[in-house]
């Protein structure tokens, strides 16, 4: 493990590559009940690049009308989100020091061609709890701010397997995915990757 900023913790291949297979296993699973949505932002309507589900009890989504919120079911099937694979629990329990479990797995995937701009994660009604990302798939270039957007950031490559948790001074400094490095991308059998590209997975308390 290193601590590459105060509160953010990067711990370089964590999930080894039989565990990110194991792990792609339940996202499949994930994926056929929950489908990829893509979210919109609010008041403009404009999609994001990036196409998400989530798993737990409750899932992050977006759209023109309601805007960023938490919600138990899929905004499509109107059914309640899968439940989180226990691997993930047991990560969290692992890393996060946190002694309640996570409520809500957002799950972003990442074509060729998506980024993420710089935001902050405060959709969340309590921000004592860190966030655990998992990463998988193509290495991406991530960035990360300070609490202000003007602050000056610095760039991180995240790689398959990495996991990250955010918490404490960090839990609210803006960050960011600039780009795919898709020539970087492992060759990891799922058919979430038939066209390349990148999957994080963000572990979060909500309320
Ligand atoms: C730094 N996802 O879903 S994960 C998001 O790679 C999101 O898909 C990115 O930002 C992705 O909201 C980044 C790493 C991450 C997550 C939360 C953070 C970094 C963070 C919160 C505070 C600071
Ligand atoms: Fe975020």
């Amino acid at each position: 493990m290193s601590e590459i900023e105060p509160g953010v913790r990067l711990y370089r291949g964590y999930f080894d590559e039989a565990a990110q297979l194991a792990l792609l296993r339940e996202l499949e699973r994930i994926v056929a009940d929950a489908p990829w949505f893509t979210p919109t932002m609010p008041r403009s309507g404009q999609p994001f690049s990036v196409r998400m589900t989530n798993c737990g009890p409750l899932g992050w989504l977006s759209d023109q009308a309601r805007g960023y919120r938490y919600e138990a079911r899929h905004p499509q099937t109107g059914e309640p989100w899968p439940p989180m694979p226990q691997m993930l629990l047991d990560a969290w329990a692992a890393l996060a020091g946190h002694p309640q479990p996570p409520q809500a797995c957002l799950v972003n995937y990442y074509g060729r061609d998506a980024r993420m701009g710089a935001h902050q994660d405060r959709d969340e009604a309590d921000f004592s709890a860190p966030i655990l990302s998992v990463s998988l798939g193509a290495d991406c270039r991530f960035r990360l701010g300070g609490v202000k957007r003007s602050d000056s950031s610095r760039a991180f490559v995240l790689s398959s397997g990495d996991v990250l948790t955010l918490g404490g001074p960090a839990r609210l400094r803006f960050h960011g995915v600039d780009r795919l490095l898709p020539e970087l991308a492992p060759k990891l059998a799922s058919p979430l990757f038939a066209e390349g590209g990148r999957i994080n997975l963000t572990l979060r308390r909500v309320t």
